[in-house]
């Protein structure tokens, strides 16, 4: 009777063991499925929001190869200035813009050894914009072809002693960020240097005066004293469909018409997509329009790169606070 008895006994904590063992795996399987399952949900939101921001691409792509084929000139009125956002988002929401990147500074105008308005122009642009006076050689000695070092400027001698040793690209700057190879800097200084400056995929220097801020064609110009015609110029609405139109208007322009345009080639598109209450998805797309028959090319895309909106469009992404 007392074996019976103890056997009852084994059994019962046997079974009390299964049950608690049982209990553990289920609560560790349920766990795992809600995980698997919220991770699903969040790569599937993360795919719409990519396939929204594809589908506002080719609308802006379109936008901008109707516009080319249109006025001889592209300005602040533009219709790729001013873009109604193309579709509604359930459950979301967009903001976009389109800039005009011949608005600003090309940088790889420097990889052209010859061109001394570009060397000049980029040191009064770096001094203007408060940047150290080595930004400007030290650029120039990344994008052109030599290994030979300008006084302030750095080729592959200068950083293969660093801690970390790297060679200069002599070759075309492929994004401006590669300035933080060479001259690390905060990410507002960058903000600041990306708003006046950038790397197109070709060394010409050709800046559209409809478009550009007054800092960047003040520096084109080798007299300062001209400035205050440069920052009248363009306080006002500007719309000329020729350089010389401009010209005629403000004298100075006359001795840098070779760097100035009325129309553009290379756009950028920034967009945010926010959807439910955990998916942000910022893109920039930069654009190529060519000047013969305005077909229009992707030939960049950046997902790293986050956006500022002014103060009206973070309010209209709804819950921005969630993804601060
Ligand atoms: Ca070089
Ligand atoms: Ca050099």
């Amino acid at each position: 009777m007392k074996a019976k008895r103890r056997n009852a006994g084994v059994a019962l904590l046997s079974v009390v063991a299964i049950a608690g063992i049982t209990g553990i795996l289920a609560y560790h399987i349920i766990t795992m499925q809600t995980l698997t399952i919220s991770h699903s949900e969040l790569s599937l939101s993360q795919e719409s929001a990519l396939s929204y921001a594809l589908g506002v691409e080719t609308f802006v792509a379109e936008k901008l190869a109707e516009d080319g084929a249109g006025e001889a000139f592209d300005a602040f009125t533009d219709d790729w200035n001013n873009l109604e956002i193309p579709f509604e988002i359930p459950n979301g929401s967009m903001q976009l813009r389109v800039v005009d990147l011949m608005s600003k500074f090309n940088a790889n105008s420097l990889s052209d050894p010859e061109n001394t308005v570009a060397q000049q122009s980029m040191e009064r642009l770096c001094a203007e914009l408060g940047f150290d006076a080595t930004l400007a050689p030290k650029f120039q000695d990344w994008v052109d072809g030599d290994t030979n070092t300008l006084p302030n400027g750095g080729e592959d001698w200068e950083y293969a002693i660093l801690d970390t040793p790297f060679r200069t690209a002599n070759q075309l700057s492929f994004d401006i960020t590669e300035v933080s190879y060479f001259a690390p800097m905060y990410r507002d200084a960058i903000k600041e240097l990306e708003k006046h400056i950038t790397v197109l995929p070709t060394p010409t220097l050709a800046v559209n005066l409809n478009t550009a801020p007054a800092t960047v064609l003040i520096a084109l110009l080798h007299d300062p004293q001209n400035a205050p015609y440069i920052e009248a110029f363009t306080e006002e609405e500007r719309s000329f469909d020729s350089v010389q139109s401009a010209s005629s208007i403000v004298a100075p322009f006359t001795e840098i018409e070779d760097y100035l345009r009325v129309k553009s080639d290379y756009f950028e598109l920034h967009v945010t997509i926010l959807m439910g209450d955990r998916t942000r998805l910022d893109m920039t797309s930069t654009l190529y329009r060519s000047p013969f028959g305005g077909d229009v090319t992707i030939y960049k895309r950046d997902l790293a790169r986050r956006h500022d909106w002014n103060e009206e469009g973070e309010a209209s992404l709804d819950g921005l606070g969630i993804y601060q």
